[in-house]
């Protein structure tokens, strides 16, 4: 990769947006410990001589008007043991954007640069710090919506998928080699048997291993970006007084008008550990209101998206033609049936749904009085866990990036088996198979193009 190392010091808030008892600052590169000093009170101690990895008490003065800030802390973390390898100077200030905004702007006149979005992050990749996988699980992390995806964050950041990768294309790296002895010593006969051997067996082991890599990468995918879980039925059945129920929140309009939501409402909810996107839809019926029928559109999108469907029938009436329409259209999907109004009088016949349901159960619930929630978030657990072998120590592969990778890796090999079969030279095989090596090696960041690499980062948060 082409690094132009940069060594000008940057400076960004690092916390978030809002009220709260305190606002960080941050500044790394050469010049932060200088930046740092330059304004403080030049009465209390000097920050270039403090040693590394200390904290101390002090205040942001400007040094122009000798206008103090605010009181503050400095933590002053020398390189190389830092999150960016660089100079680091954390400055812990009082809370509020004001003040915060106050000293970073002052820190700019100080001669330190805004930071870009993810740039901290960058600088610790760009500097050896970790490898790409391992900066984006930083990102992951950030964005984590439950424990479970937060351990697979961590689990990444740990270096686990690296190591994995890792020991993948030191499969490789050893067919490679046996390449070379073939170069070197082309006048054995045996010596060229033994090379194909050697790659075929290789190839075909580092594919079974991506094999298993891709298995996971659904279940990797949910944990980050939650189960797209569509609430479908007819109007008025009371999908979003369900959606309101789950996120204990009153989010989507209920009224008793049929056809009350008109878009799609999404809204993320951790259920029992499990990452939902819960979407509420549009009750699904023929119209000749324009917007409702936009509205039904979208649902019938949302349906064919969804990883799991909560489809609602309205039990304190009869099974409807459009509950069959919408019953036949999720058969194949994951799909939990809840029939909705249970404290009203039941007039739907369970009988002749069972029929219609075949192996998928109902579950009897009631929004109102709040029945049965207990039940079906138990429901949703037992389903999310249950396709999911849920190997606790198991490396998920959770990035469209990695995946794409694996998948082209896995094509490269098929190439080099391909070749095999007929008896293409061993140089012509070893291309392929480097090409396979290469590909795996992006996954950690080797060889990724800069525009890749800036495209990455920008879409950390600013600060990180
Ligand atoms: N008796 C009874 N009424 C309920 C229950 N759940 C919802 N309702 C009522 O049913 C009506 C419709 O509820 P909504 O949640 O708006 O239904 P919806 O499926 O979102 O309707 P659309 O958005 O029009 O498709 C409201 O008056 C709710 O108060 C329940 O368990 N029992
Ligand atoms: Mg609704």
């Amino acid at each position: 990769m082409n690094i132009t190392k940069e060594f000008d010091t940057i400076a960004a808030i690092s916390t978030p947006p809002g009220e709260g008892a305190i606002s960080i600052v941050r500044l790394s590169g050469d010049d932060a410990v200088t930046i740092a000093q330059s304004v403080t009170n030049y009465k209390e101690k000097d920050l270039t001589k403090v040693p590394t990895h200390t904290i101390h008490y002090g205040h942001i003065k400007d040094p122009k008007t000798n206008q103090v800030l605010d009181e503050v802390m400095y933590s002053v973390m020398l390189e190389p043991k830092t999150f960016t390898r660089e100079n680091i100077v954390e400055i812990n200030c009082h809370g509020g954007m004001v003040v915060a905004n106050q000293i970073l702007q002052l820190l700019l006149r100080q001669g330190a640069r805004l930071a870009e979005p993810g740039e901290f992050t960058k600088r610790a990749f760009l500097n050896g710090r970790m490898d790409l996988s391992q900066a984006e699980a930083v990102m992951d992390l950030i964005q984590a919506k439950t424990n479970e995806s937060m351990d697979l964050a961590l689990g990444q950041l740990d270096g686990r998928l690296s190591q994995l990768i890792h020991s993948l294309r030191q499969k490789l790296l050893v067919a490679l080699a046996q390449v070379e002895v073939n170069i070197d010593y082309p006048e054995y006969d045996d010596v060229e048997e033994m090379t194909t051997k050697i790659m075929k067996e290789k190839a075909l082991e580092v594919k079974e291993d991506i094999a298993h890599l891709l298995e996971t990468a659904t279940q990797g995918k949910i944990l980050r970006e939650g189960l797209a879980t569509a609430i479908i039925g007819r109007p008025n059945v009371g999908k979003s007084s369900l959606l309101n129920d789950l996120l204990l929140e009153d989010k989507a309009i209920v009224t008793d008008i049929e056809g009350t939501t008109r878009d799609v409402i999404e809204e993320f909810v951790n259920v029992r550990g499990v990452p939902l996107k819960l979407i509420d839809t549009a009750g699904i019926r023929e119209t000749e209101d324009i917007v409702e029928r936009i509205g039904v559109e979208r649902s019938r999108k949302a349906l064919s998206e969804a990883d799991l469907v909560l489809l609602v029938l309205n039990q304190s009436e009869s099974i409807t033609e459009m509950d069959r329409e919408l019953i036949s259209l999720t058969k194949d999907m994951q799909r939990i049936v809840l029939l909705n109004k249970n404290d009203l009088p039941n007039k739907l016949d369970k009988d002749e749904l069972q029929n219609l349901l075949g192996e998928t159960p109902f579950l009897p619930i009631s929004v109102l009085e709040g029945r049965g929630i207990d039940l079906l978030e138990q429901l949703i657990k037992d389903t999310f866990f249950a396709s999911n072998t849920s190997e606790k120590d198991a490396t998920y592969i959770s990035n469209t990036r990695h995946v794409a990778l694996l998948e082209q890796a896995d094509m490269a090999l098929d190439e080099v088996l391909e070749g095999i079969e007929v008896d293409m030279p061993v140089d012509l095989l070893q291309i392929d198979m480097t090409r396979a090596w290469d590909l795996l090696g992006e996954i950690m960041g080797e060889n990724v193009q800069d525009e890749l690499i800036t495209q990455l980062f920008s879409q950390f948060c600013l600060g990180k």
